[in-house]
C-alpha cells in the first residue's frame, strides 16, 4: 500500500509510515489521541537521524557511507524509547568504529603478561632501546611507534574521569604502585598533568630516547598520567599506516589499564602475542583463545612468540616439546584450524640476546652474559669456550635469536596484505555492529510480542490494552524497517568493495 502522506510505498497494515513518520490509517482505532503521540514520537525521531552530526571521511567514499549510517543508527540507538543498559555498548562500539575509519592505520599489538618480554622484542625489531623496559610492573604506558618522515614524540594524557576510573581499579595487592607515586609526589604533579592538551615534539633522532624516558620511565612522575605515547621515527623501515603498539600488560595491577591493553587486542589488526617460551599457563591459553575469537575471520594475523627462549634449560630441545604442546591447543577449529599454521605462528624467539648482540660493546659483563647463552646451544660448545670468544661469532648468535624470522613474518605476511586486512575488518566490524543492532531490533519486536500475547489472556484486557500494544509494536516495526532500509546495502559486494576500498587507501598513501 502507499502511504497517504508521503505517497511512498509500504508494508500493508502500518499504522505509522516508516518513510515519514505520519499516520497511515487511524481505521479501527480507538484511542487516536496515542496514535498521534507514537506519530509525533517518530516523527521527532526522524528529524534528529535527519540532523545527526556527521564526521566527514575524506580518505574513503564508501567508508564514508558507512560511518554516515553509523551516526544516524546511533541518533536512533539513543532515544529515549530504549533502555540507556541495553543500548550502551551498542553506542561504544559505534563510536569505536568511527574512530578507525578516522585513522585507517593497521595496528600490530605486541600482548602478553608482564615481563613476557614485549619490549625487549620491540626494541629487537626496531634495532634500537626505544620501548622502555626499566619500568616496574605497576608501570606501563602504552606506546605506539610508526614510520614518520620526521622524528617526534606525541604524549596524550589522562583526562579527569579517566583518572578517576584508574585510580579506583588499582588492585589492593598495588604497593608498589602507590609507594612510588607517594614517593615521587604524584598527588603535587597530578593537577599539572591531569587533562593536559596532547603533547608534540619533533625531537632530534639521537635524543628520541631520553624524551621517551621522559613520559614512560618510572623514575619520572609524570609517566603516571600518561595515557599513550605515539613515537614517530624517520628510520623506521615499515609503511607510514602500520603502528607498533607496545602494551601494558594484561595482568597489570592497575585493572584500567589491563582493559586498555584488552581494548587493544580487540581493535588490533595483527597480534604477536608475548608468552614466556617456558609457560603457557591456563590463564594465558584463555587470552589467546580470546584474542582468536576477535578475529575469526583470519588467524593467520596472529602469532605466538614463545619469549626468552635462550632461558630455557635446554632451548632447542626443551621448546620442541612445548612448541609441540602449544600447537596441540592451538590447531583447535577456535584458533588456528589447522596445524600446520599453528606450526608457522607459533615462534620462539630470544629479543634480549639480539639486543645484547647488536649492543656489544666488548665490556667484560656483556661478554660473560652472551657466553652464558651460548652454553644453552650444543653447537657453540667447542667455539665459545672462553667469554672473549663471542666476539668472532655475534652474526651466528644473532641468528640464533630468531629475531630475523620475526621480521620475516611480518614481512612476507602482514606487509604487503595489510591494506586488503585493513579494508576487511572495517568491513567485519561494520557488519558485526549491524549484526548487534538488527538483532537488538529483533528482540525489541519480539518482546513487543509478547506483550500482546499477554494481553490477550482476557478478553477485556484485549479491548483495554489491545490498541496500546498494536501501536508501540507498529512503532517498532516502523524503527525497524528504517533500519533495514539502512542496512540493505550491507552484505552486498564485500569482495569487490575491498578492492575498491584498497584501491583508495592505496591512492591515499600516494598523495600523503
Ligand atoms: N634471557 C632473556 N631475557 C629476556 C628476553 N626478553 C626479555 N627478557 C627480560 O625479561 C624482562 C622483561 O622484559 P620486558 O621486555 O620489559 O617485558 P614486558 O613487560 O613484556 O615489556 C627484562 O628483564 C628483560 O631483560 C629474552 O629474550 N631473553
Ligand atoms: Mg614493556
Amino acid at each position: 500500500m502507499k502511504c497517504a502522506n508521503c505517497q511512498k510505498e509500504i508494508t500493508n497494515g502500518l499504522y505509522l509510515c516508516p518513510r515519514c513518520g505520519k499516520v497511515t490509517s487511524a481505521d479501527n482505532v480507538q484511542n487516536v489521541s496515542l496514535l498521534n503521540d507514537y506519530a509525533n514520537k517518530l516523527q521527532k525521531m526522524m528529524q534528529s537521524v535527519g540532523t545527526a552530526q556527521h564526521t566527514e571521511i575524506a580518505w574513503d567514499l564508501t567508508v564514508n557511507q558507512y560511518v554516515q549510517k553509523m551516526e544516524k543508527l546511533r541518533v536512533v540507538l539513543s532515544q529515549p524509547e530504549f533502555s540507556k543498559s541495553s543500548v550502551d555498548r551498542m553506542i561504544q562500539r559505534i563510536g569505536n568504529f568511527i574512530e578507525r575509519c578516522k585513522d585507517p592505520v593497521f595496528h600490530i599489538a605486541f600482548v602478553g603478561t608482564i615481563k613476557a618480554g614485549k619490549s625487549t622484542l620491540i626494541n629487537a625489531l626496531l634495532g634500537r632501546n626505544l620501548a622502555s623496559t626499566s619500568v616496574t610492573p605497576e608501570t606501563a604506558v602504552l606506546t605506539k611507534f610508526r614510520s614518520s618522515k620526521t622524528d617526534y614524540v606525541k604524549v596524550l594524557f589522562y583526562t579527569s574521569d579517566e583518572w578517576t576510573q584508574l585510580w579506583n581499579s588499582i588492585s589492593n595487592n598495588a604497593d608498589v604502585f602507590k609507594q612510588e607515586y607517594a614517593a615521587l609526589h604524584g598527588e603535587q604533579a597530578k593537577g599539572e598533568w591531569i587533562n593536559h592538551a596532547p603533547l608534540t615534539q619533533t625531537v632530534s633522532n639521537d635524543s628520541l630516547e631520553t624524551e621517551i624516558e621522559r613520559w614512560t620511565s618510572s623514575k619520572h612522575v609524570e609517566h603516571y598520567f600518561v595515557k599513550e605515547v605515539e613515537i614517530g621515527l624517520s628510520d623506521f623501515k615499515m609503511p607510514e599506516q602500520i603502528v607498533f603498539v607496545d602494551t601494558p600488560g594484561l595482568d597489570d595491577a592497575v585493572k584500567y589499564r589491563s582493559d586498555v591493553t584488552r581494548a587493544y587486542i580487540d581493535r588490533a589488526n595483527a597480534v604477536f602475542a608475548c608468552v614466556r617460551s617456558d609457560a603457557l599457563t591456563g590463564g594465558e591459553l584463555n587470552t589467546l583463545y580470546r584474542i582468536f575469537s576477535n578475529s575469526s575471520d583470519n588467524p593467520e594475523k596472529i602469532f605466538i612468540l614463545g619469549t626468552q627462549w635462550d632461558s630455557l634449560n635446554n632451548p632447542e630441545k626443551d621448546w620442541k616439546l612445548q612448541k609441540a604442546e602449544w600447537v596441540k591447543y592451538l590447531s583447535s577449529e577456535s584458533c588456528y584450524g589447522s596445524p600446520e599454521i599453528a606450526q608457522r605462528n607459533v615462534v620462539h624467539v630470544a629479543a634480549y640476546l639480539m639486543n645484547l648482540c647488536r649492543d656489544y660493546t666488548g665490556e667484560k659483563d656483556m661478554q660473560r652474559k652472551l657466553a652464558r647463552i651460548a652454553a644453552g646451544f650444543p653447537e657453540f660448545e667447542d667455539t665459545i669456550v672462553m667469554p672473549k670468544d663471542v666476539e668472532e661469532h655475534l652474526e651466528e648468535l644473532m641468528e640464533k635469536s630468531n629475531v630475523s624470522q620475526v621480521h620475516r613474518r611480518i614481512e612476507q605476511d602482514i606487509v604487503p596484505k595489510y591494506k586488503e586486512f585493513l579494508m576487511n575488518d572495517i568491513i567485519a566490524n561494520y557488519q558485526a555492529i549491524s549484526r548487534e543492532i538488527k538483532q537488538f531490533f529483533e528482540e525489541t519486536k519480539e518482546s513487543q510480542n509478547e506483550v500482546l500475547q499477554t494481553s490477550m489472556k482476557s478478553a477485556d484486557e484485549i479491548r483495554q490494552s489491545y490498541e496500546k500494544s498494536k501501536k508501540e509494536l507498529d512503532d517498532v516495526q516502523a524503527y525497524r524497517e528504517q533500519l533495514e532500509i539502512a542496512m540493505k546495502q550491507l552484505d552486498e559486494n564485500t569482495k569487490e568493495r575491498v578492492n575498491a576500498l584498497c584501491k583508495s587507501l592505496e591512492d591515499m598513501t600516494k598523495s600523503a
